[in-house]
């Protein structure tokens, strides 16, 4: 991997890299688009294509910081960081200089083994709460510089479509979200009784605080019980008691996190946000329950 700096460019080989003191710690990758296909209706039936474009491992690697330490950065200018990928897209990403000196890593292990090649084997960045496309694969080089460098997926991609037409860029943050994965669409509930609904709440932006569950459409809540330890963007499990009594029920989940950020409704994200975006969908998710037992994806505003 080759770091180009403000000042020269120093190349690490893996046994380099290895040899540097390492951190491990759990984080989600959440797609920007993950639910994307839901802007501007009820358009897929199941969890696993509303919200299947997610995932939460242990991640092992070394902080960047300690890279940019090491190689000396001008902190008068430096304000990015630039990552590129060895794909054949040379995906190339811009990361603000803050949040690479906080908690960004260069990651060569995942839940305690070796990257896989479809993880980015044998290096790749990670930027905890960051869209997914941020964290880099096949990493192979990184640059410092004071400004963004609009590179394609910056530009043509991962841009936000507000009302107006315009195009909104560089929204980095996964904003906090949660879904009920059971009962969730395509699932049939077999008979009236109870049941434990559960599901994963997460936020880019720190720990997730409370999670309340409706089973009315969001009339009335209920706190749900958080599976510990819960941990800084990272998924977190919640569970609740629900007796099912037969008749039609709109299950939701909405997560607070640590900063007071509480997951919008459709109608209040639509009203910032619009509907033709495609990233950066946190929406409250409804689950339809119908007397049959029947569980299906609507949209309650
Ligand atoms: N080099 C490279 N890195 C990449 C990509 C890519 O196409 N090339 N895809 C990105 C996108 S869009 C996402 S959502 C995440 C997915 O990471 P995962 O496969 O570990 O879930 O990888 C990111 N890293
Ligand atoms: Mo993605």
């Amino acid at each position: 991997m080759v770091m180009g700096m403000v000042r020269e460019a120093k190349v690490y080989t893996m046994d380099d890299l290895m040899r540097l003191p390492a951190v491990s710690r759990m984080h989600f990758i959440e797609c920007g688009a993950n639910t994307g296909m839901e802007w501007g209706n009820v358009a897929v039936p199941t969890v696993q294509y509303t919200h299947g474009m997610l995932a939460c491992s242990e991640w092992t690697g070394v902080p960047l910081s300690t890279l940019l330490d090491e190689v000396g950065i001008d902190r008068a200018k430096a304000k990015f960081v630039l990552a590129e990928g060895a794909d054949g897209a040379s995906l190339t990403r811009t990361i603000p200089l803050a949040m690479a000196l906080d908690d960004v890593m260069v990651c060569y292990g995942q839940n305690g083994e070796m990257l896989r090649p479809e993880q980015g084997y044998p290096l790749r960045l990670l930027v905890p709460g960051v869209q997914g496309v941020s964290s880099v694969k096949w990493l192979r080089r990184i640059e410092v510089g004071d400004q963004p460098w609009n590179t394609r997926e910056e530009s043509l991609h991962y841009v936000d479509l507000m009302p107006g037409g315009i195009h909104r860029q560089y929204t980095w943050i996964q904003e906090a979200k949660s879904v009920i994965t059971s009962p969730s669409g395509g699932q049939t509930l077999l008979d009236r009784g109870y049941y434990e609904i559960t599901g994963l709440a997460w936020s880019g932006r720190g720990k997730v605080k409370r999670v309340d569950v409706s089973t009315d459409g969001g009339r009335n809540w209920r706190t749900a019980k958080l599976q510990e330890p819960v941990m800084s963007k990272a998924l977190t499990r919640f569970r609740i008691d629900w007796s099912w009594d037969g008749g039609p029920a709109l299950l939701q989940s909405r997560v607070m996190d640590d900063t007071g950020f509480v997951q919008p409704t459709y109608r209040q994200l639509r009203a910032v946000r619009g509907t033709r975006s495609i990233y950066h969908n946190n929406a409250i998710q409804t689950w339809k329950v119908e007397p049959s037992g029947e569980v299906s994806n609507v949209q309650v505003l």
